[in-house]
């Protein structure tokens, strides 16, 4: 079975709750003010099965007061009825309507003349063509236009015919997306709690789902839900859907909040779009103008900031525009959205988001920002990712930031960052995605500063890793740094030794006196055997003046990493030689006292013929190297 939402559309008292009773046998209009003023104030719903299509209605009021509500209603519907009076024929809402429904994308649709049996023939034959101009050029050119009588019952039979052959044509919902249903309506009835409806635009619910009420942080639980009043365990996009829900007060919630899944899209306050202005608005759209912003059912001001040249967007124009939002709203890419006046309050234009996380734009930017968005309007799946992560720069985009940008579901947005990947235009570092342009110019920038390093150090191993972090990849995630790293040794460009990274090519070139310092240092801790100097004494000794003792000590640390000499303690240094002779010596000992093998600090001292002073740090770092073992006040020789 088919599930389509059909909406009603067009001016006020034209007869379209009318005519959804006269199909559906249920009257829209369920308000007490609605009945006593016989206008329709606020959405109304009705449901009708024709054979194996279901159709859900929502009707809309025609007062151009409540426009705000026809917005709430419109978004989300397959197919429009642009109802027209026989007797009045095309009026302001039924213009204003059917401009908003061919911003908001509406595909599908029909006219139906109403009220034919208060007028004669000819007047029909006159609103059908009205008709016909009113649609030329647009979705509905074309479309079917009916004249039936809510009254008499006329044409109804041919109407719900026109609709099954209508619901057959209805492109099935996309299956891309997570799940977001926007709330309509919110009340509580008494034993149940809270309950919400609204059209599920995309993905499915199921029942007990854990749910987000967006913009709010809140968490919901689906304790049930209802399609066309049938209680279902499961509804799927494009239905109309009741739920009762779990850990929220209905007055906590209001028309323009999304159900979504928890923690997968976020609120936003600037983004970049794509307008058109319509041909009959009142005046252009300029840059600065407050505005209102219709986005599903959420209504909230704006700033305006046209990204054209002319900083406007004349009537019937279309371009480029950035909303700064005053309130926060959930948007994903790709979503309509309607624009009216601030004051009075009459639509003006409309368009569908490109960039629902935007950063504030500087003028002289502009010609590269227009660029942009053309590339976003028109780019498939995996070129939207791409744009997205390549103006995310060293930052990067997560997968997170992605799924909450693009709305998509795992598969989707998994399959568009595939594509990506392999088309070379983005590079997945641990699971933050750049552009392979940011990542040429991050390799880059870690190979200038490490050569830098060595220009300015010679004598040095290298860069310390942490340095050439703070340095180069302040601001850039983690990941990124790593992966940079990562690339350049499998390249072979860079060599990170522990927590130094060098250049592949990189040897210390000693000069000669150099080299000969080097030389006499090696000795003077040679033959110091376990009784090593002090680093001054060691200076001293080698002939290294105080005005040199930092170039001295550079010469020593050549020795280190060459492990000739060996930090034991601090800058207490012993030869390597020295070392290795008074662990064979330990093990000796350990061999003759078997199976004691333990050693206590006296009878250490002894054997390796040194002072506390050398004892305690040496026999420390026996310890570190797993030489000995602490036992109580005994070391314990290790095998
Ligand atoms: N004679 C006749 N009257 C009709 C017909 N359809 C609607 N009406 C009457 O026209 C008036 C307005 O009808 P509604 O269905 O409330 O009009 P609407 O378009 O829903 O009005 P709003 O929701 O306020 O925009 C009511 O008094 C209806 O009884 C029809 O086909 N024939
Ligand atoms: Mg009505």
């Amino acid at each position: 079975m088919r599930s389509i939402i059909v909406g009603t559309a067009g001016h006020i008292d034209h007869g379209k709750s009318a005519l959804v009773r006269a199909l559906t046998g249920r009257d829209p209009d369920r308000l007490p003010e609605e009945k006593r003023r016989g206008i329709t104030i606020d959405l109304g719903f009705a449901d009708l099965q024709l054979g194996d299509l279901r159709i859900g209605f929502v009707d809309v009021p025609g007062h151009e007061r409540f426009v705000k509500n026809m917005l709430a209603g419109a978004h989300g519907i397959d197919v429009v009825a642009l109802v027209i009076a026989a007797d009045e024929g095309v009026m302001p809402q039924t213009r204003e309507h059917f401009d908003i429904c061919r911003l908001l994308g509406v595909q599908t649709g029909l006219i139906v003349i109403t009220k034919t049996d208060v007028v004669e023939e000819e007047m029909i034959a006159l609103v059908h063509a009205e008709a016909e101009e009113l649609a030329s050029g647009s979705f509905l050119e074309g479309a079917p236009i009916l004249a039936v009588s809510a009254k008499s019952g006329a044409g109804l039979d041919q109407l719900k015919s026109t609709l099954q052959e209508l619901g057959r044509q209805v492109p099935t919902r996309s299956m891309d997306s997570v799940t977001r249903l926007p709330v309509d309506r919110a009340f509580t009835i008494k034993g149940f709690g809270a309950v919400i409806t609204g059209t599920l635009v995309t993905g499915e619910i199921v029942e007990g789902a854990e749910l987000q009420l967006l913009p709010s942080t809140t968490r919901v639980r689906a304790r049930g839900l209802q399609v066309h009043g049938t209680i279902v365990a499961q509804a799927t996009a494009g239905q109309r859907t009741a739920i009762n829900l779990g850990g929220v007060d209905a007055s906590m919630i209001e028309r323009g909040m999304v159900l979504a899944p928890v923690a997968r899209l976020q609120a936003t306050q600037i983004i970049d779009t794509h307008v058109t202005v319509l041909k009959n608005a009142a005046r252009a759209l300029r840059s600065r103008a407050r505005v209102r912003v219709h986005i599903h059912g959420a209504e909230v001001l704006a700033r305006v900031q046209v990204l054209t040249a002319g900083a406007q967007l004349a009537p019937g124009e279309s371009g480029f525009v950035q909303l700064r939002l005053e309130s926060p709203v959930v948007a994903v890419a790709g979503e309509r959205f309607i624009i009216r006046s601030y004051s009075p309050s009459q639509t003006a234009a409309g368009g569908v988001i490109l960039d629902p996380f935007a950063i504030k734009h500087r003028s002289r930017d502009l010609a590269a920002i227009r660029q942009r968005l053309e590339r976003l309007k028109g780019a498939n799946a995996p070129d939207r990712v791409s744009i997205f992560v390549e103006s995310s720069a060293d930052q990067g985009q997560r997968f997170a930031d992605l799924a909450a940008r693009t709305g998509w579901n795992d598969e989707t947005l998994t399959q568009a960052l595939n594509l990506a990947k392999q088309g070379g235009t983005v590079v997945d570092c641990e699971g933050v995605f750049v552009s392979t342009q940011t990542f040429q110019l991050l390799k880059q920038a870690a190979v200038d500063e490490v050569s830098e390093h060595h220009r300015k150090e010679p004598l040095g191993r290298g860069a310390a890793r942490e340095t050439l972090r703070e340095r180069r990849f302040a601001y850039t995630p983690p990941e990124v740094f790593r992966a940079v790293l990562g690339a350049l040794e499998l390249e072979g460009e860079l060599v990170s030794d522990r927590d130094v990274v060098r250049a592949r090519t990189h040897t210390v070139e000693l000069s000669s006196d150099d080299a000969e310092l080097k030389d006499r240092l090696a000795k003077v801790y040679e033959q110091a055997h376990l009784e090593p100097p002090t680093l001054d004494e060691a200076m001293q000794a080698a002939g290294v003046s105080n005005a040199q003792r930092n170039h001295g000590r550079k010469v020593l640390q050549l020795l280190i990493d060459g492990r000739i000499i060996v930090r034991v303690q601090g800058e207490l240094f012993f030869h390597r030689d020295a070392l290795n002779r008074l662990i064979a010596r330990l093990k000796e000992f350990a061999d003759q006292h078997e199976p004691d093998r333990t050693i206590d600090v006296a009878k250490f001292k002894e054997l390796a013929g040194v002072s506390r002073k050398y004892a305690i740090p040496l026999l420390e770092f026996l310890d570190r190297e797993r030489i000995t073992k602490r036992a109580g006040d005994r070391r314990a020789i290790l095998k």
